[in-house]
């Protein structure tokens, strides 16, 4: 390739993907050995489940899956915040989605970063998600002034993303060369960093505060904390994580088990204690981990309202967080409760509770312009002129999000903050306002039917 062409920012974000992935492999083996894991499964799924391997052949899921997965990190400022939505946007990654954490008593909000079009997603998938620390959450003030004091003196990007950042903004775009050398340059803010900026003491009362702020204070940079694959049956994952040498956290987060996927089911394992070098002593923190990730199909306002409503139900009768000692009874609830969701895609799509995609058949292809070919969507559906397939959940869950974070910052970490939703401030902190997921999912689906009808009728 021509050293001045520009590169896709789509084959960016793949190359990054790839880096990140091998990075920190090399830093988490237990990261690799989950990785072996998750494809054998998707390989011994897609030999027993001819009809799933057929779906995601048809949707092209089954050329993303091993290279799918997600990270996340936490910020201290704003300013990060801002800097870091310049660097995914050279990758093609816009903020989609706000989360509110403070419900769940983590004192952040969030978003994920990652491709809003199908054709971008299926050359690379990888997603973000976003924290972003609430100092004026912090009720103590002196602590709350040395947080900011922290971390108003650290700078999580290297000059050289910094430089290529502006250069890609005002080019419009990267060479082969300098796309490189940005993906270089950009991984460094995710490194992570066996030096504390803090002694063992001020550690000590950040962590008092929250472990949470710990992570984020003392550190010279938001190192990537989890990487996730995606696995198409995450009850076999669980359970042959054990026999890895690998425990996972009680409870898998999001829907029951189901015929039909919907939404995001995930689960993770809790990473040891590593050792840090606080400026005046030797010490340990725990930050990282390992989760898996299972995706269904979205869900539209209506079917996600259905959704949160009967996952508060089973949690509302299981009268406490989901954990160890309760966690058979809570899958109990979790199934009865959500008897009331409909199992079938065909009963989905008639009640308009999930999204789907839409492709022309051959069948469909060889009747067209004739008279027999039917004229509606769903007259050309009934004579199998057109394919039905689940639009895949591109996104995640507040409540689970929630319990990730619980299970890995330990028990012990549980705050009450009151709910404290601020999407306002989250926006000004970002330079920008969030993507809708919901019209992202609207419109994926529009264009499949638009190109159906193109394609058959047009
Ligand atoms: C992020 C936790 C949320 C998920 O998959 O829901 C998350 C964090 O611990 O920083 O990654
Ligand atoms: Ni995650």
């Amino acid at each position: 390739m021509h050293a001045t062409a520009p590169v896709s920012p789509d084959e960016i974000r793949k190359g990054f993907s790839r880096a990140m992935s091998d990075m920190y492999r090399e830093e988490v083996p237990l990261y690799g050995a989950l990785m072996e894991l998750v494809a054998e499964t998707n390989t011994r799924v897609l030999d027993t489940q001819p009809l799933l391997a057929q779906q995601l052949q048809r949707t092209g899921e089954i050329r993303r899956l091993d290279m799918e997965r997600h990270g996340a990190i936490r910020l201290g400022t704003a300013a990060e915040l801002a800097t870091i939505c310049r660097l995914f946007a050279v990758m093609g990654m816009q903020p989609v989605g706000y989360y509110d954490l403070t419900p769940a008593g983590v004192p952040v909000h969030s978003t994920a970063f990652r491709a809003v079009h199908e054709q971008a997603l299926q050359t690379s998938p990888f997603r973000v998600f976003t924290s972003l620390l609430r100092l004026e959450l912090i009720e103590n003030l002196e602590l709350r002034a040395f947080a900011e004091t922290a971390l108003a003196k650290r700078s999580i990007f290297t000059p050289g993303a910094l430089a290529l950042i502006e250069q890609a903004e005002k080019d419009g775009g990267l060479n082969a060369v300098d796309a490189d050398e940005f993906v270089r340059q950009a991984l460094e803010t995710f490194r992570w960093h066996p030096s504390a900026t803090v002694t063992g003491a001020q550690y000590r009362k950040l962590s008092d505060q929250h472990r949470l702020i710990a992570d984020v204070v003392a550190f010279k940079g938001p190192h990537i904390n989890h990487l996730t694959p995606r696995t198409l049956d995450i009850d076999q994952v669980q359970a042959a994580m054990p026999g890895k040498g690998i425990t996972p956290k009680a409870v898998i987060e999001g829907p029951p088990r189901r015929h039909c996927p919907i939404l995001l089911r995930q689960t993770s394992f809790k990473a040891l204690d590593e050792a840090i070098a606080f400026t005046d002593a030797q010490g340990s923190h725990s930050a990282r981990f390992g989760e898996i990730e299972q995706r269904g199909v979205a869900l539209t306002p209506k079917g996600r309202a259905l959704y949160d409503r009967l996952l508060n139900a089973a949690r509302d009768e299981l009268g406490a967080f989901p954990n160890e000692g309760n966690a058979a009874r809570y899958t109990q609830l979790m199934e009865h409760h959500f008897q009331a969701f409909p199992d079938n895609h065909a009963q989905m799509r008639e009640q308009g509770l999930a999204y789907y995609r839409y492709f022309a058949t051959e069948r469909g292809l060889a009747a067209r312009g004739s008279a027999a070919q039917p004229r509606t969507l769903d007259a050309l559906i009934a004579a199998g002129h057109i394919d039905v397939e689940p639009l895949v959940y591109e996104d995640f869950l507040p409540v689970s999000a929630a319990g990730i974070f619980q299970s890995n910052l330990g028990d012990a970490a549980q705050s009450h903050y009151t709910a404290n939703a601020n999407r306002a401030e989250f926006e000004q902190a970002l330079g920008r306002r969030t993507v809708d997921e919901l019209k992202l999912y609207g419109q994926t689906q529009q264009r499949s039917i638009d190109e159906c009808i193109q394609a058959l009728l047009g």
